[in-house]
């Protein structure tokens, strides 16, 4: 196929990738924004390479008309999660929206391959447009923890080195190593409760302190420097002692403090 084909056979799949990543990277940000554990950590997007697309349709005897058709996973995302929990949310997500239709789904995370992979695939239609018309794009969507995710990067480059040809006392390591990955996903999930505690108060005492900090910085433009600097000395005082409680009533203070010097200047403007 000529340059100019393949750039046009792909330009859709580059533009699926794009406003996929945008959507499941705004879901994690709704997640944060309302204060909740967001199950997706992180979201990556490629196209398959040129050179992967044909070697795959050499491989399964797909010929050059059929790739759209039959190659399946020429626009990738991958959803990476802190939990094994968390892919089952991430799955249910996705089949409840209504601008991805699931066409495939394979477990590899309850029935591992052969390899030791792990991760949940899923196939989705997605429906683009790229200036009036629209079209159906497949893409395949890996949702995997961030320990199978490392298993499966070092895999993946091995593979590559070896093409199809791995010795046999590495691919014995590489399931060990499959094994142990399997166990700390295992560990990581008994102490869920105890991690998700500790990233909440985490997440809330930043989110606290910046909105003391911004209220600190507007009281620059109607207190008086003493004042400010006795603010800044007690916010550092309670800051020093790690109590989220005591981080909040102060909060709650400033913004009265704040809130009453927003109503003198309206006033004085008047
Ligand atoms: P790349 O370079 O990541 O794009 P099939 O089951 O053969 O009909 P297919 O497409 O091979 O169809 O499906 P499968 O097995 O679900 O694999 C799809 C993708 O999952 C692969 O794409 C890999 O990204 C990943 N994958 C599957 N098996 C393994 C494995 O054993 N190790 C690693 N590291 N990744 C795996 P590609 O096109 O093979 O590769």
């Amino acid at each position: 196929m000529q340059t100019k084909l393949w750039r046009e056979l792909l330009t859709p799949y580059y533009a699926a990738v794009d406003e996929l990543m945008i959507k499941f990277n705004h879901i994690t940000k709704t997640y944060y924004d309302s204060g909740k554990y967001s199950p997706i950590e992180l979201v990556e997007g490629r196209v398959k390479k040129i050179s992967s697309i044909l070697e795959k349709a050499q491989k399964k005897n797909i010929s050059i008309e059929e790739i759209e058709e039959n190659i399946k996973d020429i626009a990738g995302i991958r959803i990476i999660c802190q939990f094994v929990e968390d892919i089952v949310s991430v799955v249910e997500i996705i089949r409840n929206r209504d601008d991805m239709k699931v066409l495939e789904e394979r477990d590899y995370v309850t029935h591992s391959k052969e390899s030791g992979y792990r991760s949940y695939h899923l196939i989705i239609e997605y429906e683009l447009y790229m200036i009036d018309v629209p079209k159906k794009i497949k893409v395949e969507i890996q949702i995997r923890t961030l320990a199978m995710n490392f298993w499966g990067i070092i895999e993946h480059s091995l593979q590559y080195k070896y093409r199809g040809k791995m010795p046999e006392h590495i691919s014995t390591r590489l399931l060990a190593a499959a094994d142990a990955i399997l166990m700390l996903d295992k560990e990581m999930s008994s102490v869920r409760d105890e991690i998700l505690d500790a990233q909440h108060y985490m997440r809330q005492t930043d989110s606290i302190i910046s909105e003391i900090l911004n209220n600190i910085q507007n009281l620059y433009g109607v207190a008086n420097k003493r004042e400010i600097e006795k603010i800044q000395d007690e916010f550092y005082s309670i800051y020093e002692k790690n109590d989220l409680d005591k981080l909040e009533r102060f909060c709650d203070e400033l913004d009265v403090i704040a809130e009453g010097y927003r109503a003198q200047s309206m006033q004085e403007e008047m």
